[in-house]
Order: structure tokens, then C-alpha cells, then sequence
């Protein structure tokens, strides 16, 4: 099995943030978008999106797409709750990230901290943080629900939840919006951290979860 993934992916990121929580070596082949490889016909015959995360297993088949390659890994470990209800509580918080929470997060990060070819005072921007700022509001309310040592769908245990909703929060501050104004999400963000197995962005490298650089290979 292997994930083919770039340096600084949140979407990617989810995938080894698990992987590493529940004890799977993954094996990266990391491509670079400024270069091009995503559009590569080689590429595109595992994922005609041309995005990462893919997982390519090791009869040759791939699973593209950050929440169905989590669903995948989780499987038989307790990051995909056995029950039907708690399953569906972490169906709808997975649904939420990629709805509400992901895009404009994503957004802000790539235009004002990667690319750096927007201000924030763009219409574009404005909207995306407003639309992001809902959204941590929401997930923050969520965990206040949750209880002090709560997790967002499955409160006992962490869940592929917390996995997907962890990266584009950690990166909130990349787009301009200071995560403190938050009471819940800082202790969250910091749970997740302590757990065994939590992987940064650059492994073994926590000091660049913020990185603005591709590193050179
Ligand atoms: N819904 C997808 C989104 C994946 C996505 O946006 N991937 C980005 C990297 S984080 C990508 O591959 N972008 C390619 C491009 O911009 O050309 C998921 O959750 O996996």
C-alpha cells in the first residue's frame, strides 16, 4: 500500500495523521502540483480528479478522495466506531468538514500564506473567511457540547472525525484567523497532538506544520 500525496497537503495530511495513529507504515510517493504531476496521464489513471490523497493498494487499485481512503484505513480499529449511530454522529461531521469547513480554511491558506496572490481584503477572501469562521464556530460549538475532554462526533474516543477536522484547523492562523478567539479548539487541536502515533506535516518536523516551502527532496 502507498499514498501518493504533496509536501504540504492538508487533504494528504488526515491520511498520514491516521495512518500513524492507528500504527500503519505508509509508504509516500510524494508528487509536486507547481511541477505538474498531478496532471500527468500516469497519474490521472489512478485519480482522473487529479488530486491527493490516492491510496494505491497493492494489487494495483486506488482509493482517491481524503474521507474515503480514512474510512478505508480505519476499518477494524477504533477510529470507525462499531455502532451504526456512532457511525452515522462521524458521517455527519465528515460531511460538515467537506462542506462547510475544508474549502474556504483551504482557501485562505493557499491565496494568503502559499501563493500569496490575494489580500485579505478581496471579495474572494472576505467571503471565504466569513464562511470559515461560521465553520470553526460551529465545530468550537460542537466540542463545548462534547464535554472538557471531548471528541467532535464520538465523545469518549477520537474518531476519523477528529482526523479530517484537525488539518485545515491547525492551518486556520495561515489564513489570517487567529485560533484563540476559540475557547474549545486549542485544547482540542492540542489532544490531538498528544495522541500516540500524531504525525505532523513534515515527518518529525512539528516546527513546519506551517511551512510556506516545499522542501527540497
Ligand atoms: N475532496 C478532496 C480534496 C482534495 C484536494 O483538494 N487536494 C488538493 C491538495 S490538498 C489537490 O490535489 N489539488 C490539486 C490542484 O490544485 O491542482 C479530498 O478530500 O481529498
Amino acid at each position: 500500500m502507498r499514498l501518493y500525496d504533496t509536501q504540504r497537503s492538508g487533504n494528504a495530511w488526515k491520511v498520514r495523521l491516521l495512518a500513524g495513529l492507528v500504527g500503519v507504515d505508509l509508504p509516500r510517493v510524494t508528487l509536486s502540483i507547481d511541477r505538474g504531476d498531478l496532471r500527468d496521464p500516469a497519474f490521472l489513471m489512478r485519480n482522473p480528479l487529479g488530486m491527493v490523497p490516492v491510496l494505491e493498494l497493492d494489487d494495483g487499485r486506488t482509493i482517491s478522495e481524503s474521507l474515503a481512503i480514512l474510512h478505508y484505513l480505519a476499518g477494524g480499529t477504533p477510529f470507525w466506531p462499531a455502532q451504526t449511530f456512532a457511525q452515522a454522529q462521524v458521517l455527519t461531521w465528515l460531511s460538515f468538514e467537506q462542506a462547510q469547513h475544508m474549502h474556504p480554511l483551504a482557501q485562505l491558506r493557499l491565496h494568503l500564506s502559499l501563493h500569496r496572490d490575494r489580500r485579505a481584503e478581496d471579495d474572494d477572501m472576505v467571503r471565504c473567511r466569513a464562511q470559515a469562521l461560521h465553520a470553526l464556530a460551529v465545530l468550537d460549538g460542537q466540542l463545548a457540547r462534547q464535554g472538557a475532554h471531548g471528541w467532535v462526533a464520538t465523545a469518549g474516543r477520537p474518531s476519523i472525525a477528529d482526523v479530517a477536522l484537525y488539518p485545515y484547523t491547525r492551518f486556520a492562523s495561515m489564513g489570517g484567523i487567529d485560533i484563540a478567539r476559540f475557547v474549545h479548539l486549542p485544547p482540542w487541536l492540542a489532544r490531538i497532538e498528544a495522541l500516540p502515533g500524531y504525525q505532523p506535516l513534515f515527518p518529525g518536523r512539528p516546527d513546519l506544520n506551517f511551512s510556506t516551502v516545499e522542501l527540497r527532496e
